[in-house]
């Protein structure tokens, strides 16, 4: 339902739209059974010429009713809320499906900058690609992330993946997505991180095999020093990137 609005482009997506379906209808139920009873009881009992005020203490077993029959139904819905809720938080953040690919993001005052592996397909060789703003990933593949930030509490969120993880300085915080449609996707920050904070925007591609293949190999670090080629915007080391930090400020 939500996918009408926001686009579904991972896994699990369709996992947190039916948990947020699920609490929006049973809340809104008792929003509407709650508020209509009110103002029900307000016009019913109000002032009105000739009748006298009645004192109600509510400690008749026909009146505590309405407390405690509520009260039980309104846990009730509590335990049909809470049991998805656990089986949708231990699949996405306690188990990880073994990976196909893995990146590394990391986040600083104020943008993000991702290190993949290369055509090689082993992180930390030469030909690994480090990216800033813009990460690119391959459709149906699932990959691990290894988070990290350099100087404060940043949040990495990709609203389309329904991804959201704080990333906190001295720690690396390991999670996972499996991209499902091809695209382009917004990365943001969504923990307040300083001024920048706003600025602190990024975009996921999700590409075909055959295009990423093609990406990697334009990109990995030998093949643009073979080509005497300058690296495009979004393809910098972590210097340029430091750099960048520093013009910003
Ligand atoms: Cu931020």
């Amino acid at each position: 339902m939500l996918e009408r609005y926001l686009t579904a482009a991972s896994t699990y997506a369709h996992w947190i739209d039916y948990q947020f379906l699920l609490i929006a209808v049973l809340v809104g139920f008792w929003l509407i059974v709650a508020e209509g009873m009110m103002f029900w009881l307000i016009f019913k009992f109000r002032a009105r010429d000739g009748r006298a005020t009645q004192y109600i203490t509510g400690e008749e077993t026909h009146l505590k009713r309405w407390i405690t029959i509520p009260h039980i139904l309104v846990i009730l819905c509590d335990i049909v809320i809470i049991v998805p809720a656990i089986l949708v938080w231990y699949n996405i953040k306690q188990v990880m499906p073994p990976a196909d690919e893995t990146v590394r993001v990391i986040g600083q005052q104020w943008a993000w900058s991702f290190q993949q592996a290369g055509p090689d397909g082993v992180m930390d060789t030469a030909d690994d690609i480090r990216t800033v703003g813009e990460l690119h990933v391959k459709v149906n593949t699932t990959y691990h992330f290894e988070l990290m930030s350099r100087d404060v509490v940043h949040s990495f969120a990709v609203p389309s993946f329904r991804l959201k993880q704080d990333a906190l300085p001295g720690r690396t915080i390991s999670g996972w997505f499996r991209p499902n449609r091809v695209g382009s996707y917004d990365i943001q920050c969504t923990q307040m991180c300083g001024i920048g904070h706003g600025l602190m925007a990024g975009r996921i591609i999700v590409e075909t095999p055959q295009d990423h293949a093609a990406w990697l190999l334009h990109n990995s670090t030998p093949a643009v020093a073979g080509q005497q080629a300058l690296p495009s915007p979004s393809t910098v080391g972590m210097d340029g990137l430091a750099t960048m930090a520093e013009v910003r400020r």
